[in-house]
């Protein structure tokens, strides 16, 4: 049972990378949060939902123990505290957050893939994730672990090599360092507790997970509609880019002619329109979808 009665808990990054977009998807689910005077904890006032502010890294913990229902964190985080003990469910992938976990080294070592790395020592906040990338390669190296500015580690010879998060990779260039080795892909995702709510709020917690699902799959999805030749209408259904069975209904006034509606689970380029209207298309028009259930 969640150890606040009545009222459930959400567990948000305070502040970092992903504490904004983690309020944006809570708010975009429904829940109207108010900033009150407590900086831990901030109130949901349309439903009885606290959003608990807390470091990323203490996340996984609440909501494996039950002390929050919910929580939103990057999967690095989530696999490195990962022990023998409960461990929250990973619910969906939210699309942000995304990063890659590599191994990178000067220029100067030289590198014949991950047998390379062998008696180095490597510096990285996530000894554990490393450690068993290393050793289902069997490789015997060193980890240094630094709580951050790891990619200072070789300059200052604390390490040969370094294995850190890498989004746009300019912090690697900025030091000097060759990426050469992914050990995990990450982005932000929904954690649920193993711990049950109290029974009165299971259906608001399926309500809010189904809600924020709701958001996640219309973010990028987009609602199309034109106008399409009838002889054209297979090829035109074939450049829609993830749509399933699209809406066909008569123009007035022409039999030659349909009204095409589809929802586009995946980007529409500008390149999409332009092969639609050399397919026949016309009268395109790309809407932004706000809500999808
Ligand atoms: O205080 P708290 O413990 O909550 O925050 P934190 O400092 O541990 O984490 P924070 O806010 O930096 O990151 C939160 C989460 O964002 C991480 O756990 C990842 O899931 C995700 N994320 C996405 C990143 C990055 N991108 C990222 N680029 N986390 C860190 N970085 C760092 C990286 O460590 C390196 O220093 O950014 C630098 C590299 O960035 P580029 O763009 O130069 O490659
Ligand atoms: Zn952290």
């Amino acid at each position: 049972m969640s150890t606040v009665q009545g009222r459930l808990r959400i567990a948000v990054q305070k502040s970092g990378r992903l504490s904004e977009r983690s309020l944006d998807l809570v708010r975009d689910a429904g829940l109207r949060v108010v900033k009150g005077n407590n900086d831990l904890l901030y109130r949901v006032e349309n439903y009885p939902i606290d959003l608990l502010r807390v470091r990323d890294d203490d996340i996984p913990t609440f909501v494996a123990d039950g002390v929050c229902d919910l929580g939103i964190v990057g999967e690095n985080v989530l696999e490195e505290v990962r022990n023998g003990g409960p461990t929250a469910e990973v619910l969906m992938p939210l699309g942000f957050g995304r990063c890659t976990l590599k191994i990178a080294i000067p220029p100067t070592l030289a590198y014949d893939g991950p047998a390379s790395l062998d008696g180095l020592r490597i510096a990285t906040s996530y000894p554990k994730i490393l450690r068993r990338w290393l050793d289902e390669r069997n490789i015997a190296a060193d980890i240094v672990t630094m709580r951050g500015a790891v990619e200072v580690a070789p300059r200052l010879k604390l390490a040969s090599a370094i294995c850190d998060l890498v989004s746009t990779g300019a912090t690697l260039e900025a030091n000097g360092l060759a990426p050469k080795e992914t050990v995990l892909d990450s982005q932000a995702v929904l954690i649920k507790s193993p711990v049950a709510p109290e029974a009165g709020l299971q259906h608001l917690l399926d309500s809010i997970i189904e809600r924020m699902a709701g958001v996640v799959s219309s973010q990028g999805a987009k609602y199309v509609m034109l106008n399409a030749p009838r002889s054209a209408l297979a090829a035109i259904t074939a450049i829609l880019p993830g749509a399933g069975a699209p809406t066909v209904m008569p123009l007035a006034g022409r039999d030659d002619a349909v009204a095409v509606h589809a929802v586009c689970q995946e980007a529409v380029f500008w390149e999409t329109l332009e092969r639609l209207k050399a397919a026949g298309a016309s009268a395109i028009l790309v809407l932004p979808i706000e809500k999808m259930m």
